[in-house]
């Protein structure tokens, strides 16, 4: 085994308080990593025993009907905040970020390390809450339910209230850093598309996840105090939990899928070696798309009793992102034609992504269209639809990402054979698992059942084998991951012949990332202008 000799974020400094109180972003976001990895196992074993209580009909084969609701629940919350809403952005974002920007570090190196450990500590409140009894009321803890059950829902709403705070002051430093630290000579349109969408991103954290924080006290206060804001009997009015909390809700899908199309456009010009098409369009949409998000929120409650009208407008604002979206689909696909493409693992994912999430996406569109959602609404068709974007799309992206920057951050390759094979069963099992569920939901199968008729019966089957094929495909990822950090080939510097900033300094990066300031001689996707193996420079 070769050993990293030269100095490297990674040696220097030594010891284990060197880490737990590091300002280094790259040692914060490899904390945020490791932190993020354990939520995604934790969540992901509480979806294998979902999907193993569907593989019959008649209910009650692992667990009962109450057990089911609380394992569900922990699923969705983990998932969503605890996994997708810091993974990008915290961990891979807080890595790159500044070395794309060619700073020594974020805007605030405190307050990261102050996020960090604010997500710990709102963690840890989730998971007292699951040692006492947790939740059974759906990560979306819809009122009248969440203030009468007797389940442990102060615990853990305190805890989503806690993790709320990390993912604002997130948001506040990379829209310091992005404004304030950039090389000379880095335009704004020059920035990376990744940096673009971090920002956008950042500014619906700062906007958004205060209303949460504030529908959460909300809840609170009426579950402890009865004040009466949701509850009829005493004047409130359940719906209104149903705004506020779509009102974060809706903007948060784009907290987690920006970040992954911010991704995808930093891996398909890489592994295409063409400069990326239409860059300020794809710029620009994810501005588009953060700015329209906040007015979209109506489409989770047309069957609420909300009005015609309003229903129709937010139907018709729904098809409005689909546009920016659209653009950059588009985008990505004219970079591609033409390209001499590597099917490299990053690109693999890539390529998941644009399947994928392209269905996610337009199975939104039956959603967002009022009279198709009458029927499909709260059934597994919606089930469907989120899993496409969410793990099709940022899951897909997410690890892409993890797989192209894994030399930059650990200075290791992984096994690409192994790789590939787990990539490819990751994209089959995904599809049986899910794909599954869009006949399902159709048919009319409701989520959140712990039982259902006979007739679902073989398509829940197919879903719970397909959940079994993604779960062999992310333990042999886990495998050669932790293969490749004990006994992984040294990584050369940029093994991927990027043009990105980030890949000009050494696998892994010295502590103050550039020993020399580097100088902007090219884009990060002037692949026209500069022959590849020619790109260190
Ligand atoms: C390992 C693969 C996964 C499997 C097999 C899986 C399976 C499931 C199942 C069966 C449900 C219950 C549906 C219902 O009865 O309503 C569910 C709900 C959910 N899943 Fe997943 N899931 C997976 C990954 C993910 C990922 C990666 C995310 C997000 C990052 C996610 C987010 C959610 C959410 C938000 C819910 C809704 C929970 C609720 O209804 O309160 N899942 N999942
Ligand atoms: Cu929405």
């Amino acid at each position: 085994m070769e050993t990293l000799s030269e100095r490297n974020y990674l040696n220097e400094p030594r010891g284990w308080k060197s880490w737990i109180f590091t300002l280094d972003h790259k040692r914060i976001g490899v904390m945020y990593l490791i932190a993020i990895m354990a939520s995604f196992l934790l969540g992901g074993v509480f979806a294998m025993l979902i999907r193993m209580e569907l593989l019959h009909f008649g209910g009650k084969h692992l667990m009962g009907a109450q057990t089911y609701n609380q394992v569900f629940t922990l699923h969705g919350a983990i998932m969503i905040f605890l996994f997708i809403i810091p993974s990008i952005p915290a961990a891979l974002g807080n890595f790159v970020l500044p070395q794309m920007l060619g700073a020594k570090d974020v805007a605030f190196p405190r307050l990261n390390l102050a996020s960090f450990y604010i997500y710990v500590f709102g963690a840890l409140f989730a998971v007292y809450s699951m040692s006492t009894g947790a939740v059974d009321t759906g990560w979306t803890f819809y009122t009248p339910y969440s203030t009468t059950t007797n389940t442990s829902v102060i615990s853990m709403t305190l805890g989503v209230l806690i993790l709320g705070f990390s993912s604002i002051f997130t948001g506040i430093n990379f829209i310091v850093t992005v404004h304030k630290l950039r090389l000379p000579g880095m335009t704004w349109y020059k920035m990376p598309l990744f940096v673009w969408s971090l920002y956008a991103t950042a500014i619906i954290q700062v906007l958004a996840t205060p209303i949460l924080g504030i529908t959460l006290i909300l809840l609170m206060l009426e579950r402890t105090f009865g004040i009466g804001i949701f509850d009829p009997a005493m004047g409130g009015d359940p719906v209104l939990y149903q705004h506020f909390f779509w009102f974060y809700s809706h903007p948060a899908v784009y907290i987690m899928i920006l970040p992954a199309m911010g991704i995808i456009s930093e891996l398909i010009p890489v592994f295409s070696r063409r400069k990326i098409f239409g860059y300020k369009a794809i710029a620009f949409s994810s501005l588009a798309i953060a700015f329209v998000s906040f007015l979209v929120w109506g489409h989770h409650m047309f069957v609420s009793g909300q009005s015609q009208y309003a229903a129709m407008i937010f139907s018709f604002l729904t098809f409005l992102v689909a546009i920016p979206s659209g653009i950059k689909i588009f985008n990505w696909l004219a970079t591609l034609y033409k390209g001499s493409i590597s099917l490299a693992v990053p690109m693999l994912y890539s390529l998941s992504f644009l399947f994928l999430f392209t269905i996610g996406g337009l199975t939104g569109m039956f959603l967002g269209a009022l009279a198709t959602d009458v029927h499909l609404h709260d059934t597994y068709f919606v089930v469907a639809h989120f899993h496409y974007v969410m793990m099709g799309g940022t899951v897909m992206a997410f690890l892409g990402g993890l797989h192209y920057w894994w030399p930059k951050i650990w200075g290791r390759m992984y096994s690409e054979f192994w790789a590939r094979i787990s990539a490819v069963l990751v994209f089959l099992g995904f599809n049986i698992t899910f794909f599954t569920q869009f006949i399902l939901g159709a048919k009319g199968m409701p989520r959140r059942y712990y039982n259902y008729l006979d007739q679902y019966q073989p398509l829940h089957a197919y879903s719970t084998y397909g959940s079994w094929i993604l779960a062999l495909g992310f333990i042999i990822m886990a495998v050669y991951l932790i293969h490749s950090l004990v006994k992984g080939r040294r990584a050369p510097d940029n093994p991927w012949q990027s043009l990105g900033l980030e890949w000009t300094n050494s696998s892994p990066p010295p502590p103050e990332n550039f020993t020399v300031t580097p100088k902007l001689t090219h884009g990060p996707y002037d692949y026209d202008k500069i022959v590849s193996g020619d790109s260190t420079g």
